[in-house]
């Protein structure tokens, strides 16, 4: 600490007394010197990627100033804060987000343009950080910027894994994943904290004693491993608050295994501290489905404790009891991936700080709140409590000592009703006897929410019945949300502008408001309004067209109606359905004869793009699938631009930020009851794509919302697919129809060459095992096909209706989700920063 008689914090202010001035001088100062004094690099040569990383270093610069002041606001104030604990964000590209938050996209622009660098072209140059698999690691990002956009103070806590997502490449129409070491070019947005590190434990033993009527536990032994902080400044939109993103890599502990080394063993000794390393190595490349594998265990304590123990530390700063600690802190937990996140604060709280069981419980309950985001069984978390029990000894404890006060609670109030004790137990009983972690962290929190008004009548009607009946209440909806700045005004300036323009409105007042774009509906058939948004549209359209060539190198017609599904792959979003329908659309066109095709089709690219998990057998072959089919239609002359089939590869953020604002059609297709929510049709919708989807997830309320006569709705409702599912238990098989049947057999007689790989679910689908009713929504699904084409050629009404889309699109702003946590979950409210004294500009 500098001594502040002799130095005096006057002169410390005076040294750096105001922001970063705006003006293009200083701008070009800071990215030149960042060249010459960070970089190492000649001031007088720097290539585009140079110029980059200048600039995002001068950036950051400025949202550092931001970040402390915010920080050390929060804490002058005792502000209440909100933490969000995830083990993916998905983050996508920081420079552009940044800029445009602190708004001085413009600025940087001309000043970049002035020495000789466009801006775009340094946008190019950033590494995608993919530090999530899909809607759930994204949603994680999209209320990271909503959070510090509303001045919530927020930090957002995870793992700085060293490989993201892996990159998917494809060969001979073959998913191959290649690993993505985003590092390998450093990060410029993040801030090593050598200073924050905490050690977190593994396996070992504990000694438990009485203490006066309490039991407590010595945990000792077993491996430790250190927690590093790294930070990512966090920009609100148009305010001055900064927030933070701490994500944790593991690293060896100092003390070095000296016996080892003295015994010869210098490569054995060595290995060991790589061991710890390894922790924070990969994400798990798995969407909505667990691995139970103890790494993936490690992972999620290993970033839990460090967490918890950060949180702690920052309130007892400024608290010597532990009377406030849940009025000043919130915990969400972005579903159970953190769950054992409470039983650490409570083990903390019982066996090192010393607190009574109720006071500890108290604590621990009122801090916690859980995120549930599918129904689907093969992804609700259940961990063996042999690997709980050898990695985290002390927390297998304290889950049976839950489970066993929280069953007597119920056998309290349903006596005898021993079935529903079994039910609601927080251990599945069996050979192999697991946590159901759902169940935990429900009892744990005081506050559980579902993601889309669907599906959170869903959990209460099925997984979480029980709970929701004996916790009246506890069960609520927080329908997703998106954020506008990234999925509007970054991914779509032309969209943006010609908004502003209409509505007569600053960016920064409906980017923040976005119910504001109701103002659009007045012009949903103005000439003028109508002319210059198809305009913006084939300007999308054209960017992609690029982009799908430079990628594939497949040539597609831009005057075609642009048919897109981007997502996971995934039996239940049913891409198979869509390349079903594909092949159903070619074998048409062949049976048509040349000079009627034209007023029979719309020409049509149909672009599907998304990762497969890599031990995912069925959604490999689905990827196989789609690419056998585009080469056969591609390389049919006969068939012409009438239709084109793209496999989009390597779906991430920044390929999402140009395929989305290009399309004119989008599907989202699962079958219903299995999609929780879903995100990017929000996106979708804001950017005038007319949705063709069945009632699921959120399409539901965007239905609501924007009216069902703008989007094509088709298929069997949630009790429908019920009764179909039970049917084919009881043996229905009467459900594949004659021109389904021809598909099925196209595929099997080799019309798209050697796809042997999809079989065993054609064979499954024909045996009882359609699971995900693709047969069951197959002709619904043809014919909303059939008038997508009748819309598409009235384009004055598809305008129409794509325009009414963005126009409605307003209550999809994750703001409002935030928002709604904020009132309903956090009871938390905005703190924001003052203003720089002098010339921030
Ligand atoms: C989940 C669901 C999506 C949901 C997302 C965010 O599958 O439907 O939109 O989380 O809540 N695992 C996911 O990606």
């Amino acid at each position: 600490k500098y001594d502040e008689a002799k130095v005096g914090t006057e002169k410390l202010w005076e040294l750096m007394n105001s922001y970063i001035g705006s003006d293009k001088r200083s701008i070009q100062r800071s990215i030149v010197n960042h060249v010459e004094y960070t970089l190492a690099r000649s001031r007088f040569s720097f290539d585009d990627f140079g110029a980059y990383q200048a600039s995002a270093f001068s950036i950051r610069d400025r949202l550092i100033e931001s970040w402390n002041d915010t920080n050390e606001y929060f804490t002058t104030n005792d502000s209440k804060r909100v933490y969000y604990l995830s083990l993916e964000f998905l983050l996508g590209r920081l420079m552009q987000n940044a800029l445009v938050n602190i708004d001085v996209e413009e600025p940087y622009k001309d000043a970049l343009m002035d020495i000789g660098y466009k801006l775009e072209n340094l946008y190019e140059e950033e590494v995608d950080p993919a530090l999530g698999n899909g809607g759930l690691g994204r949603l994680a990002a999209c209320f990271l910027d909503s959070m510090a956009t509303l001045e919530i103070p927020n930090w957002g806590y995870g793992i700085r894994y060293d490989y993201g997502i892996f990159k998917q490449g494809i060969v001979d129409g073959y998913q191959v994943e290649s690993p993505d070491y985003w590092l390998s070019h450093g990060n410029p947005w993040e801030i090593e904290r050598q200073d924050v590190t905490y050690h977190v434990r593994f396996y070992g033993h504990v000694k438990k004693y009485n203490d006066g009527g309490v039991e407590r536990g010595v945990w000792e032994g077993g491996d430790v491993v250190v927690a590093q902080a790294y930070d990512t400044p966090i920009p609100g939109f148009n305010t001055f608050n900064c927030n933070n993103l701490r994500l944790w890599r593991s690293r060896p502990c100092n003390e070095f295994d000296f016996k080892q080394f003295n015994a010869g063993d210098y490569h054995g000794a060595i290995g060991e501290r790589q061991k710890a390393e390894y922790i924070t190595s990969v994400l798990y490349p798995n969407d909505s489905s667990e691995g139970g594998k103890e790494l993936r265990l490690k992972q999620q304590y290993f970033f839990c404790s460090a967490t918890i123990r950060d949180i702690i530390r920052r309130y007892k700063k400024t608290h010597s009891t532990w009377n406030f600690f849940h009025e000043k802190n919130q915990i969400q937990l972005n579903d159970t991936h953190p769950a054992i996140a409470s039983i650490e604060l409570l083990r903390i709280l019982i066996d090192e700080e010393k607190l009574p069981w109720d006071q500890a419980w108290g604590i621990m309950y009122k801090t916690f709140a859980y995120t549930n985001h599918t129904v689907l069984p093969e992804a609700l978390e259940k961990w063996s409590t042999k690997l709980i029990g050898n990695l985290l000894p002390r927390h297998l404890d304290l889950i049976y000592l839950i489970n066993f006060f929280f069953l007597e609670k119920v056998k309290q109030r349903y006596p005898g009703d021993n079935s529903r004790v079994s039910r609601m137990s927080l251990i599945e009983e069996g050979d192999d006897k697991k946590v159901r972690m759902a169940f935990l962290s429900i009892v744990c929190s005081h506050t559980v929410n579902g993601v889309a008004a669907l599906h959170s009548e869903l959990l209460k009607k099925t997984i979480f019945k029980d709970f929701d009946e004996m916790f009246p209440g506890k069960l609520q909806n927080k329908t997703n949300g998106v954020t506008p700045r990234r999925w509007i005004h970054c991914c779509n300036p032309g969209l943006s502008k010609l908004i502003s323009d209409t509505i007569m409105e600053e960016h920064t007042t409906w980017l923040t408001n976005l119910t504001s774009l109701r103002e659009l509906s007045a012009y949903s058939q103005d000439e003028d309004f109508i002319k210059r948004f198809v305009q913006v549209k084939s300007d999308n359209k054209l960017r992609l067209q690029k982009w799908v060539k430079e990628h594939t190198g497949i040539d597609i017609p831009t005057n075609a109606l642009y048919d897109v599904m981007v997502k996971r792959i995934h039996e239940y979003k049913r891409q198979f359905m869509n390349i079903l329908y594909v092949i159903h659309r070619y074998l048409q066109i062949k049976e048509t004869p040349q000079h009627e095709r034209a007023s029979k089709f719309v020409p049509r690219v149909v672009m599907i793009g998304g990762k497969a998990a890599p031990g995912y057998a069925n959604a490999k072959a689905i990827i196989k699938l789609i690419n056998s089919v585009a080469q056969k239609i591609n390389n049919d002359r006969d068939v012409g631009e009438l239709l084109k089939v793209v496999f989009l590869p390597n779906y991430c953020v920044s390929a999402a930020q140009i395929i989305i604002p290009a399309a004119e059609l989008s599907q989202h297709i699962s079958t219903a009851g299995t999609e929780a929510s879903g995100t990017s049709n929000m996106k979708f919708i804001m950017n005038g794509s007319i949705i063709i989807g069945t009632m699921d997830g959120a399409n539901v309320e965007i239905a609501e919302e924007i009216g069902a006569e703008n989007m094509f709705i088709f298929g069997a409702l949630v009790p429908e697919v019920d009764t179909f599912r039970k049917q084919l238990h009881d043996g229905r098989r009467d459900y594949i129809g004659s021109r389904l049947r021809k598909v099925f057999d196209a595929i099997r007689s080799g019309t798209f060459g050697d796809v042997s790989t999809i079989h065993g679910m054609l064979y499954s689908i024909e045996n009882g095992g359609d699971y995900y009713c693709v047969c069951l929504d197959y002709y619904p699904y043809l014919t909303a096909q059939e008038k997508v084409d009748e819309t598409y050629r009235d384009y004055p009404k598809w305008c129409k209706m794509s325009i009414e889309g963005i126009a409605k699109s307003g209550k999809f702003s994750s703001d409002r989700t935030i928002q709604e946590y904020c009132m309903d979950i956090w009871k938390v409210s905005a703190v924001s920063i003052p203003k720089p004294t002098t010339n921030p500009q």
